[in-house]
């Protein structure tokens, strides 16, 4: 016999909908968690959503032989923008996304993402040079400018194109039009259908930020097409590559929405992951002092390189940490692919119902990592501990075939972003009081963070 999985109370028409802030619905779902346990059932409106906050759950949908990700939600809103690109793709059944992972997973491997070294440090160098110039006294908004970062390193390594963001005042109306695509997503998704019918402007908008994304991502197609360029770079294997299996080349609305895609997922995320880790050094300076003693002894100050980001295991440690912590994006979704049931027997779940995967929830299960769960430790990832994990406690990037693409291209950014910036300046809080406040646009970023960045005696 199976037991009814615990729900917040329903309201008549609008069944959970208020239990989940409009603005933050990551935070609510995790205080539902503490309320109702690893496993709760939400009504929003009509549809059915379970939620598992757990690493033992998470680790059971993340069979592959029974659970598959599936489009619901939010992402199901962004679809209209992306299709069957390779982030919003129905599998099986679409065939694009099979041609696109097969041409598109060696332009993003380990050693591919090596050769984007010149292209990152390029774009790294500009944001180094830019917290320079401001000086000491100058209040920067890490989040703003790691957003210029990440979105010029993904335009130039994979796309050869310059977005020139350190040379605007405000930030590329890519941006904008991003945030605002993606936070309406994310709140449409909750809404019922009768408000959404009445809002108008805000649909209109919807409409105009998908334009202004998709008339920059014909801009890089229409340059590309002028102005060739002999390099393997990902535009020149969506427009030219030949899928060896089935002998067929990506339609061309295909690889606009895969281009949108590798724009929106290719930096939002990783921002945050900077944005965050910046904040959880300043707030836990033995952590700080250690992962800089480590690059001063390590690299000094020369110039890092590809081979040098490796050898650092406190910035591996700091960067699993800070993920584990706040995960950029902090859930996804899945369904079993038959009915079954969850935690052994005990619950049963039936095919195709939504399950949100709270991952940021599962990362701080108690039964993995202890009462300090909440903490800032980096140590916890140190000297084997993160290998000897229960499989799936820790899990950013998502699972099995649909897991992050991009895993190795974010993960090289990171390190060379967080070591040139640790090697030329001292960062320090504005607001020594701030407190992390988390902004929601589908992904988590803090907000409201301001740093000073003041540079180093006798570096160059
Ligand atoms: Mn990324 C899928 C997290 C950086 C491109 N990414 C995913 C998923 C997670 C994720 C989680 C799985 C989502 C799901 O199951 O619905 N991604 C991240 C994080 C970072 C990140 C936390 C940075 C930190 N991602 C990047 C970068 C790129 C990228 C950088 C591009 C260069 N991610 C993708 C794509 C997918 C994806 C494309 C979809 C893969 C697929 O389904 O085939």
């Amino acid at each position: 016999m199976t037991t009814p999985i615990p729900s917040p109370p329903r309201i008549p028409f609008l069944g959970n909908v208020t239990a989940l802030d409009k603005d933050l619905p990551f935070q609510s779902m995790n205080l539902l968690a503490k309320q109702y346990g690893e496993v709760y059932q939400l009504t929003i409106v009509s549809r059915k959503i379970l939620v598992v906050n757990s690493q033992r759950l998470v680790n059971e949908v993340s069979d592959e032989r029974r659970f598959r990700k599936m489009i619901g939600g939010g992402l199901a809103e962004v679809r209209r923008a992306t299709g069957d690109g390779l982030f919003t793709a129905h599998v099986p059944g679409e065939e694009n996304w099979y041609i696109a992972h097969r041409l598109l997973m060696p332009a993003f491997s380990t050693t591919a993402v090596h050769g984007m070294y010149d292209d990152m440090m390029d774009i790294v160098s500009q944001l180094a040079l830019k917290w320079d110039r401001f000086g000491p006294q100058h209040a920067i908004d890490p989040a703003a400018d790691f957003t210029r970062l990440t979105l010029d390193a993904i335009a130039l390594s994979s796309m050869s194109y310059r977005l020139n963001s350190f040379y605007r005042e405000e930030p590329h109306p890519f941006v904008y039009a991003m945030g605002d695509f993606l936070y309406e997503s994310m709140t449409r998704a909750n809404r019922p259908g009768i408000v959404q019918a009445l809002k108008r402007k805000t649909q209109a908008q919807y409409e105009e930020d998908q334009k202004i994304m998709l008339s920059l991502v014909d801009e890089i197609i229409q340059d590309r097409k002028a102005h060739p360029v002999d390099k393997n770079d990902l535009l020149n294997v969506m427009l030219n590559g030949v899928d060896k299996e089935t002998g067929k080349k990506l339609p061309d609305e295909n690889i606009k929405q895969n281009l949108l895609t590798f724009l929106i997922a290719g930096h939002e995320t990783t921002s945050g992951m900077l944005t965050f880790a910046v904040y959880y050094l300043l707030k836990n300076p033995e952590a700080m002092r250690k992962l800089r003693e480590e690059i001063d002894a390590t690299i000094g100050d020369r110039v890092a390189s590809v081979k040098d980001v490796n050898k650092l295991p406190y910035l591996l440690a700091v960067m699993r940490e800070t993920l584990r912590l706040s995960p950029s994006a902090p859930g996804r979704g899945c369904g079993a692919i038959e009915d079954t049931t969850l935690a052994d027997g005990k619950y049963a779940v039936p095919k195709g119902i939504n399950i949100v995967v709270n991952v940021a929830m599962a990362q701080r299960d108690p039964l993995v990592y202890g009462d300090d769960a909440d903490e800032f430790r980096p140590e916890r990832m140190l000297d084997g501990k993160f290998e000897a994990l229960p499989p799936n406690a820790w899990q950013p990037f998502g699972y099995g075939m649909r897991a992050c693409i991009g895993r190795a291209f974010a993960w090289q950014e990171v390190q060379l972003t967080l070591i040139t910036l640790f090697q030329k300046f001292d960062l320090v809080l504005h607001d020594p009081s701030y407190e992390l406040r988390v902004k929601q646009t589908l992904t988590i970023k803090p907000d409201g963070l301001r740093i000073h960045a003041i540079p180093r005696a006798g570096r160059p």
